[in-house]
């Protein structure tokens, strides 16, 4: 084992120094949005995106986070339901106007878990304090502006010509890379019929769990097709046989769902399970934990990317924030916005410059608009709390 990672610090954003202001208005709104084609894992098949929202009010100022649990626990165990208990029960009643954004996370440490309930309110407060302070949420954070790596995550087809039209509709558009998501039956030769046609493409796997350790053999296979990395190909919560896997595999490893926090990402340096880490802001607790996993990897010569769960306009506009901290050096799963919706809850909506990348939104906060009509058109239900 690497010992060095068991003692290095972190050093954090100067967002934990912001501080929380008085709350006026509290919403918790569900809302559903089509989208433009079902996405599907190894997992799991979603026809629609819903999402529950954190709208927050201050002085007339607006600030919103979306939180990335599905209503199902089939990504990650935290579902909608179990993150309005924990917000209402026990993450609310710890926050106090005046504290500060680090003094919150703190008093929060022990509820146990809960990353994403955790995220979707770090998240709100973190647009609220921005737009109040009428900067960007990357100065918040303590980075300047810059242009963010295009990503796009194919979901599992019916079969190979549907996969490689997939692929055909993906390159038409100046994405920075491909990730083909793979569940056992559909592996080896469906990458391998996506490389055989795109052999410069830079490609990528994400088999969300299916495989267990006695597929090393199997998996090794995929060492042929020179893939960027492979993601989450084993458990869920593994990080051990992960470790083994690796060192099977020529391959570079991804980690995505077995990370919940910067302790996670410390036991995966530490035992070698991976070259790369999958950082999903709403899966480890928010930014200012994802922005302590990017500078412990930095440390550890490990690059990180930003993952995505599908969100509405508003956790992508969080995803491209966060994109602008050091160590985000790998194009992550960002793509446009017309590929998951038809309409969408915020403007602008993301595109891809003819060089492939996105340039950050202008606005306050989170740096888009988010369009209240839109929101109502797509709410399922809405609970005040304040
Ligand atoms: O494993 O990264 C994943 C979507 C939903 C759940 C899990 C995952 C994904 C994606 C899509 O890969 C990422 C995106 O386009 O936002
Ligand atoms: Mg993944």
């Amino acid at each position: 084992m690497d010992q060095q990672f068991l003692h290095c610090s972190v050093p954090v954003s100067p967002a934990v120094d912001a501080l929380i202001p008085v709350l006026h208005q509290i919403d918790l709104i569900t809302v559903r949005l089509p989208f433009v084609k079902p996405f599907a894992t190894s997992v799991h098949t979603w026809a629609v995106k819903e999402a529950l929202l954190l709208r927050l009010e201050s002085d007339g100022v607006v600030g919103w986070g979306e939180c990335v649990a599905d209503p199902d626990p089939f990504y990650a165990s935290e579902t909608t339901q179990t993150v309005r208990h924990i917000f209402k029960e026990f993450l609310l009643p710890l926050l106090t106007p005046g504290q500060t954004i680090g003094e919150l996370l703190k008093r929060w440490s022990p509820v146990r878990g809960h990353g994403m309930a955790k995220a979707m309110v770090e998240n709100a407060l973190l647009d609220l304090i921005a737009r109040q302070q009428d900067r960007p949420l990357h100065a918040l954070l303590g980075f300047s502006e810059r242009r963010i790596q295009s990503g796009i995550s194919l979901g599992i087809q019916e079969s190979i010509p549907a996969l490689l039209d997939a692929v055909a509709e993906a390159t038409s558009r100046p994405y920075h890379r491909v990730k083909l998501k793979i569940m056992q039956g559909k592996d080896i030769e469906w990458v391998g019929a996506v490389r055989a046609a795109y052999p410069k493409l830079t490609l990528m796997a994400d088999a969300n769990g299916d495989y267990g350790l006695e597929h090393a053999t199997h998996l090794r296979e995929l060492d042929a097709f020179h893939l960027t990395m492979i993601e989450q190909p084993l458990s869920y919560s593994d990080i051990v046989q992960h470790a083994a896997l690796q060192r099977e595999l020529a391959t570079p490893l991804c980690l995505d769902e077995s990370i919940h926090d910067l302790d996670d990402a410390r036991s995966a340096l530490a035992l070698k399970a991976c070259g790369v880490i999958n950082i999903k802001q709403g899966r480890v607790g928010g930014m200012i934990e994802s922005l302590r996993i990017a500078a412990l990897c930095q440390q550890a010569g490990i690059a990180v990317w930003s993952g995505g769960m599908d969100e509405t306009g508003i956790g992508r506009a969080f995803n491209l924030q966060l994109q602008t901290a050091p160590g985000f050096n790998l194009p992550g799963d960002t793509s446009e916005t017309a590929r998951y919706f038809n309409q969408d809850i915020v403007a602008p909506s993301v595109v891809l410059a003819d060089d492939g990348f996105i340039d950050l939104p202008k606005g306050p906060g989170i740096g888009v608009t988010v369009l209240e009509d839109r929101v109502a058109r797509f709410t399922l239900a809405r609970e005040s709390i304040l």
